[in-house]
């Protein structure tokens, strides 16, 4: 027998399986189905510890199932849209499309070498033109439903560059690029409505529960953020109104119990009053107010507490005292009303304000000591002192409503979702404005991307090509321009598995094909990194339901289950570029091969937990796999799994037989899900005790049988070196199915419980095949102290219990 040499046997064995198509989908539609679906990567080139990892969970996944008799879609693609490509092509003067493909070639060539099964038939890419074509088809159907809308906002604008920059793109206030001082500039965005959605999207989490990570769960829970309370007004005191010619500011707070606690309001900087107040405001006070508001909310929001008292007051709507207005970074100009009422005592943010500031506190609950956040018992709060809690809430509620004052309301944290980007590289906005008709979707579908395009990082490059926007009114025929903002690439990645289902030669006349849909949804498992906890899986969730309401799916939640992987890490940290602490996938596939690489990440930790890279584990994992490569020549070559009687066995072969069907029985709790979490890790660790156990005996029959199993399980973990050794023993039969022995598991002694009237008292160790009268004296033996008088009954539960009644 050769040697162990893994380059050889994983080429022979990848160039087989693509020729043969081993991992296409059957279009047997009786067939149980899997959806197996790993997320897929951005195209950046080149594959990370972090892909390897996500794929090799996966692909387990569907080696497993595949070889179970399902029907399984595992498919690959590349999302492949977004700025990079466009940095690239700033720095290095190369076509983002031209980089995006080759980096897609390369990175599936860096894939394949780690054997994974994919389907090549369902593969896509964002950037494809039938992608493009059907995601302005989604648009249009959205914008003509009334879920797409235009609205101003401030984005990050480059003076320099005369271009708007991402928040990645803006360093410490600084233009990436030419370091000049970023500015929020109010520029027309186009919107889609996830905000009516909403509530679904909350109410449908509840049936994720036990199949997503709670934390997941709880992460969206959070982001869609609703809550309820009172919306009320305070007047504006007669200074003010004078001032703004405003005479009211509305306020939304959830805790209208500490409505006699309000020592301060305080606006965001975007506020209308800002706005009638400003030009009186004198000179630093507007100065800082700039500075506020050109700083992105959610970075305010972070920032150590600042604010400015605006020098005008407003009145209590139930105490009628003067409540000095400030603008305060921490207020979100488009949360609730843009305004709080603040209420320092009850509040950690406003303690930390008035303390600031030095704000007096109003203590309106009972506690020993302030700021006290919970609720309690009111004390100086008129009419509602001794009220408690939710009773509290409720009453002043019912007060402000009954006379009019205010109402209650629910108010979503969730915002719309903001989907144009002023750049090249992306799905163009699918519309053309024309000066009669106005916003005309465009009806000559797909509106694709110019190739000959100057992109230099200043401008965009759209607006600045010389011809690309002119273009006729669909509507009336007239010369009209394009819209040349392109979309979030989010929106890609909310419905490629989806498309996945889409069968290529139907690519081009359809979206979406309701057959394979209806057989292949929901993805039954989904697994990612933990960062696209939120906003990925929300926008995912979100389109399933909006294609939902359009017709187009049937299903409302898209992933069955999710398994979120741990990250990879160096040295205690993950691994990142930035750090230098990455190891490269190809480099351990050149020294070792992928089946160690792959055997290497399942053992090193169970999927969810944090996996520390470790040279020693990599080189035991290729050990592992040299061993299992040279015991082989102890098989005798068979095409049916050896059926053994185990009653001439020594200890050492029943042993080894134990440890072998044991890691079988590991393999099927684990798929399934008896065991939860896909611990491979387990399964893995089970496989090599067997394979110790063999090497404990000499029978050729066990080590034929052990293998027989071993390499069945082991190969969604190693499918190469398995395949190749089932290939050489056994025609690759044990691939196929493998037949469990439950006696093989069975223990040579056995413990029972003796019970006295029901109560447990004792344990006895019996041997297979002792007669039940023996027993039952032993029992007695055993339990001889707590027998007091005669024995009325004997309940006897064969390998269980014995329970002896007393009279
Ligand atoms: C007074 C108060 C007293 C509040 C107290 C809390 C505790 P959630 O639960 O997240 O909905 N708030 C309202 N609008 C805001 C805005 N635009 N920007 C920042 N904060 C805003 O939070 C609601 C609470 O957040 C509201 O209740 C309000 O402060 C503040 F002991 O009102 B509260
Ligand atoms: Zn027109």
């Amino acid at each position: 027998m050769q040697e162990y040499n893994p380059k050889e046997i994983e080429q022979k064995w990848q160039k087989q399986w693509l020729d043969q198509g081993s991992f296409e989908w059957s279009d047997d539609l009786n067939l149980p189905k899997k959806y197996i679906l790993s997320m897929f990567p951005y195209p950046s080139g080149s594959i990370h510890m972090g892909h390897v990892r996500n794929y090799c969970i996966g692909d387990a996944m569907a080696r497993h199932y595949r070889k179970k008799g399902f029907n399984v879609l595992h498919p690959i693609g590349w999302d492949a849209f977004g700025m990079p490509a466009e940095n690239a092509a700033i720095k290095h003067g190369i076509h983002p499309k031209d980089w995006t493909y080759s980096n897609i070639s390369a990175m599936k060539e860096q894939l394949m070498k780690l054997g994974f099964s994919f389907a090549q038939e369902n593969e896509l890419a964002t950037c494809d033109e039938d992608y493009t074509h059907w995601e302005q088809k989604f648009f249009i159907d959205m914008w003509n439903a009334g879920l797409i809308y235009r609205k101003k906002a401030m984005l990050n604008w480059c003076p320099n560059d005369q271009t708007v920059l991402a928040n990645e793109q803006v360093i410490d206030g600084k233009c990436w690029r030419c370091d000049t001082e970023v500015v929020q500039k109010e520029m027309y965005q186009y919107y889609i409505k996830i905000t009516d959605f909403a509530q679904d999207l909350l109410d449908d989490l509840a049936t994720l529960e036990g199949k997503w990570p709670a934390q997941v769960i709880h992460m969206q829970r959070n982001w869609i953020g609703k809550s309820s309370g009172l919306e009320f007004s305070f007047d504006l005191a007669e200074e003010g109104r004078e001032k703004t010619q405003i005479s009211s500011l509305k306020v939304f707070t959830t805790r209208p119990d500490t409505i006699f606690g309000v020592s301060y309001c305080a606006i965001a900087p975007e506020h209308e009053i800002i706005k009638a107040l400003f030009d009186s405001l004198p000179l630093e006070s507007q100065e800082r107010i700039r500075a506020m508001q050109n700083t992105n909310a959610r970075h305010r929001a972070m920032a150590k507490k600042e604010g400015i008292p605006l020098g005008i007051s407003v009145i209590h709507p139930l105490s009628q005292e003067k409540i000095p207005l400030w603008v305060a970074n921490f207020v979100l100009g488009d949360y609730g009303s843009g305004a709080v009422m603040g209420v320092p005592a009850h509040d950690e943010r406003d303690f930390e304000f008035a303390s600031l500031y030095e704000i007096p506190l109003k203590q309106v609950i009972e506690c020993d000591c302030l700021p006290y956040t919970d609720e309690g018992r009111l004390i100086n709060s008129g009419k509602f002192d001794g009220l408690c809690g939710v009773e509290a809430k409720k009453a002043v509620i019912a007060y402000f409503e009954f006379q009019g004052l205010g109402k209650e309301v629910v108010n979503f944290k969730l915002r719309d979702w903001g989907i144009s980007r002023q750049r090249y590289w992306g799905t163009p906005i699918p519309l053309v404005h024309c000066s009669s008709c106005g916003i005309v979707p465009e009806t000559n579908l797909p509106v694709l991307l110019p190739y000959d395009v100057k992109i230099d990082g200043e401008g965009n490059p759209l607006q600045k090509h010389p011809t690309w926007k002119e273009c006729q009114c669909p509507k009336c025929g007239k010369s009209a321009v394009r819209e040349t903002d392109t979309m979030d690439t989010f929106m890609e990645s909310s419905w490629y598995f989806l498309r996945y289902c889409t069968p290529k030669h139907m690519r081009q006349e359809r979206a979406l094909d309701s057959e394979s849909l209806r057989y292949w949804l929901n993805v039954d498992e989904y697994i990612g990194g933990v960062e696209h906890a939120i906003l990925h899986l929300l926008y995912a969730r979100f389109f399933t339901k909006v294609l939902k309401s359009l017709g187009y799916v049937e299903i409302s939640e898209p992933f069955e289950n999710l398994l979120t992987q741990g990250m990879v890490l160096k040295d205690g940290a993950k691994m990142s570029k930035s750090k230098g602490n990455v190891v490269d996938p190809n480099a351990i596939i050149e020294a070792y091969g992928a089946d160690s690489a792959r055997l290497f990440v399942l053992f090193a930790a169970p999927p969810t937990k944090e996996l520390e890279w470790n040279d020693d584990a990599l080189r035991g994992a290729y050990r592992f796999i040299r061993r299992l490569w040279d015991q082989s020549k102890l098989i005798s070559p068979t095409q049916v799994q050896p059926v053994i009687d185990a009653s001439t066995l020594s200890k050492e072969e029943k042993y080894a037989r134990k440890k072998v069907y044991e890691a079988y029985k590991k393999s099927e709790e684990i798929f399934d899900k008896v065991i939860a979490g896909y611990p491979f890790n387990t399964l893995i660790s089970s496989c090599m005790e067997a394979l110790n156990a063999l090497g404990e005996q000499k029978n050729p029959l066990i080590w034929t049988e052990g293998y027989y199993v071993l390499l069945s399980i082991l190969e969604p973990v190693i499918p190469h070196v398995c395949h190749e050794l089932s290939a050489l023993y056994f025609c690759g039969e044990n691939l196929k199915k493998i037949t469990f022995d439950p006696l093989a598991l069975q223990e040579e002694m056995q413990i029972m419980i003796v019970s006295i009237n029901g109560k447990k008292r004792a344990e006895i160790e019996i041997s297979k095949g002792m007669e039940k009268e023996a027993i039952l004296e032993l029992a007695k033996q055993a339990a001889a102290r707590w027998i007091e008088g005669d024995i009325s009954k004997e309940i006897y539960v064969p390998n269980k219990l014995i329970n002896f009644v007393l009279k």
